[in-house]
C-alpha cells in the first residue's frame, strides 16, 4: 500500500462511515479473527460496521467477540446484499478473488464503495481501490495488526481486538510452526499480548471445543481411512458423504484433519478428500518443505492457495478422484522425494 493510499484510508476512517467487512466462503479462524478484529477496531471510531460471511462458520469459532453479529448470506441473503449496497467502504479480508465469496461477488463488483483488500494469498485479482497485501505475511490477522500500526492507531487495540487477531494468527500458522511464521509474526503476537490477548484461553476455546462425535470421526479417519505411501512421502484421508453422516458431520468437523498424515515421519505431502452433498469432492492439500501445493492444486484440481496449504475440487467420483491423485504422485515423485 502506497503512502497515498494509506492517507486515503486514514481520511476515510476519520469520518463515521458505513463499513461492510466480508470474509471468504467457509471461513477459517484467520478469516473470522481478522474480520472481527477489524470490526472491533473500526467500531472504536464510531463507524457502523457489518460483518458478512457467505455461509455458516464452524462452531469452534463462535466464542469470538462479535461472532454472533456476523450475517451469513446463505441464511439472510437480503440483509447481506443490503449491507453491500449501502456500504461506503467494503473491506475484503483473507481472500483476493470475488469468486471466493460466491453470490456476494457480483454485488461487490457492482458497488461504488471504496474497496479495501487485506490478504496474504498469492496472485491477487485487481478489483480493489486499496490493497494491503503480502504473501509473506503469516495471516490476515497479522496484516490487520500491521495496518493498524501503519495508521498510527496501535493504542486503540483492546482485548477483544487482540484476542480475535491472535486467534487468526495462531490458527493460520498451525500454532506458529508453519514456515510462514516469521520473527515479525512473533513481534505482532508480543504486541497483542501487551494489549491483553489471552493465549491460553484462545488456544482452549479453539482446540478444546470438540463434540465427542467429532473426535470419534477423527479416530475413524485415522484408523480406517488414512493411507500412507512412503515411496511418495505422501499420505491422504478420504471420507465419503455416508461416512461423514455416520458421525453427524457439521461444517468444520474435518478442520485440521489434513495435517495428520504430515505427522508421520517422512511424509511431506498430504491430502484430505471429502464428499459434499452435491457429489463434488472437496480437497485440501498440505505440504512441508518445498513441495508447492498451490501449483499442484491449480494444475490438477481447479483450486489454489499457498505453497504449503491449498484447496481444490473434483467432479469425478471419490474413487476416480483418488485414482487421478495416485496417478499424479508418480509424475511428481522426484519433487515429492526432494525435501
Ligand atoms: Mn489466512
Amino acid at each position: 500500500m502506497t503512502e497515498q493510499e494509506l492517507l486515503k484510508l486514514k481520511e476515510i476512517i476519520g469520518e463515521p462511515q458505513k463499513v461492510t467487512i466480508i470474509m471468504h466462503k467457509s471461513p477459517d479462524g484467520d478469516a473470522i479473527g481478522s474480520s472481527l478484529g477489524l470490526f472491533h477496531f473500526l467500531k472504536r471510531f464510531g463507524h457502523t460496521v457489518t460483518v458478512l460471511s457467505p455461509n455458516v462458520y464452524p462452531d469452534f469459532l463462535k466464542w469470538m467477540p462479535g461472532a454472533k453479529d456476523i450475517i451469513t448470506y446463505d441464511k439472510k441473503p437480503a440483509e447481506a446484499l443490503a449491507a453491500i449496497k449501502s456500504a461506503d467502504l467494503i473491506a475484503c479480508l483473507d481472500f483476493n478473488g470475488l469468486k471466493r465469496i460466491d453470490e456476494l461477488g457480483p454485488a461487490v463488483a457492482k458497488s461504488k464503495a471504496v474497496k479495501l483488500v487485506v490478504d496474504h494469498h498469492p496472485q491477487p485479482e485487481q478489483f480493489a481501490d486499496l490493497m494491503f497485501h503480502s504473501v509473506s505475511a503469516s495471516s490476515t490477522g497479522e496484516l490487520i495488526f500491521d495496518l493498524i500500526e501503519k495508521l498510527g492507531e496501535k493504542k486503540k487495540i483492546n482485548k477483544s481486538i487482540a484476542n480475535c487477531l491472535y486467534a487468526g494468527i495462531m490458527t493460520d500458522t498451525g500454532g506458529f510452526r508453519f514456515s510462514s511464521t516469521s520473527t515479525h509474526t512473533h513481534y505482532v503476537v508480543a504486541e497483542l499480548m501487551e494489549k491483553g490477548a489471552e493465549i491460553t484461553k484462545v488456544y482452549e476455546l479453539v482446540n478444546d471445543a470438540n463434540r465427542e462425535i467429532r473426535l470419534r470421526l477423527t479416530g475413524f479417519a485415522l484408523l480406517e481411512k488414512m493411507k500412507i505411501f512412503p515411496e511418495y512421502s505422501t499420505g491422504f484421508i478420504a471420507l465419503t458423504l455416508s461416512e461423514l453422516e455416520r458421525f453427524d458431520y457439521k461444517d468444520g468437523d474435518t478442520e485440521g484433519l489434513v495435517n495428520q498424515p504430515l505427522s508421520v515421519k517422512g511424509v511431506g505431502f498430504s491430502a484430505l478428500f471429502t464428499e459434499k452433498e452435491d457429489g463434488m469432492i472437496r480437497i485440501s492439500f498440505r505440504s512441508k518443505h518445498k513441495f508447492d501445493v498451490n501449483k499442484f492444486a491449480r494444475a490438477h484440481f481447479g483450486g489454489g492457495g499457498h505453497v504449503n496449504a491449498a484447496g481444490g475440487i473434483s467432479d469425478l467420483s471419490m474413487d476416480e478422484t483418488i485414482i487421478k491423485f495416485l496417478g499424479l504422485l508418480s509424475t511428481y515423485k522426484a519433487e515429492l522425494k526432494g525435501k
